[in-house]
């Protein structure tokens, strides 16, 4: 499906709205996804500065990486023409839509790495409320294969959660973001994350059974979180965050390392040659 030929469904919108997330059902074509699956095999085979991963015969991989789209032609191209640009302007009610980030996270055959509950506000270098994540799967991914699970309607709340650290004792993690339980997050009035899994009956708790080709978006306040992978399948996914129009630039010291100078000063609006206008295109 290309950019143009999407039709966009004003009830998921709604939904999108009420739940901060949603499943769209073969969006992507199978030539996108099998030149994602060669891209993300590629990345795993020369990982950039910002992987961090742990992979042991016991435990399995878990492993992540960032950024790819400024390197490599198949990430750029999928961030440029694929059909999600414009979803993102269209579900945040935003002229524009700007990458953030593009966010490989790959679980090996058997990996008993969950992904920790969180939400994605801050981690990044940004501000403002406008924010979207896209979950590419690009093996099918069931709860048992460590498909996302989100607390329906999380995004609502007023509360503002800490970044939790998905590599604790990897040895090789970001140390900025180890730092998310310093005092600077308490002073700008972060929480740390509830213990969810002490009681998820009292939680709405959804996730979606995905093929290769479904997409799921999220809003970056929504909380989740994801199991190890029991099964013998990969589960490879990439997460494309996008941002709109309210969006403007807010380095903190725990976010993660950025992925180069972007040339902003804090307050400036997002838009910039490492945050790119992804739609509409740019001429
Ligand atoms: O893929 C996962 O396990 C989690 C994805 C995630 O947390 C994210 O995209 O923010």
């Amino acid at each position: 499906m290309t950019t143009t030929d999407i039709v966009i469904d004003t009830n998921q919108i709604a939904q999108y709205e009420r739940d901060g997330v949603t499943c769209f059902r073969n969006l992507l074509s199978t030539t996108w996804v099998e030149r994602l699956r060669a891209a993300v095999d590629r990345a795993l085979k020369t990982p950039s500065p910002y992987y961090v991963g742990k992979d042991d015969p016991v435990n399995g991989l878990f492993m992540t990486d960032y950024s790819m789209w400024r390197t490599d032609p198949d990430f750029r191209d999928f961030v440029f023409n694929s059909p999600l640009g414009r979803i993102a302007a269209e579900f945040m009610r935003s002229k524009h839509a700007y990458l953030l980030v593009d966010l490989m996270l790959v679980k090996g055959p058997h990996s008993a790495y969950p992904t920790p509950w969180h939400t994605d506000k801050f981690y990044g270098w940004y501000e403002g409320e406008q924010l979207c994540s896209f979950w590419v799967g690009l093996d099918e991914t069931t709860k048992e294969s460590g498909a996302v699970e989100f607390i329906k309607g999380s995004h609502h709340t007023k509360e503002d959660y800490m970044p939790v650290n998905f590599m604790k004792g990897s040895g090789k993690f970001d140390e900025a973001l180890d730092k998310s339980g310093i005092p600077e997050s308490a002073l700008i009035g972060l929480l740390p994350v509830p213990d969810i899994e002490a009681d998820r009956s009292k939680y709405d708790i959804v996730h979606y059974h995905t093929m290769p080709g479904d997409v799921v978006m999220n809003s970056l306040r929504v909380l989740h979180a994801s199991s190890g992978n029991a099964t013998d399948r990969w589960r490879r996914a990439i997460a494309f965050r996008f941002a709109g129009d309210d969006i403007t630039y807010q380095p903190k010291s725990f976010s993660a390392t950025p992925p180069g100078d972007p040339g902003l000063k804090p307050g400036d609006p997002i838009g910039c040659d490492l945050f790119p206008q992804v739609w509409p295109p740019r001429a």
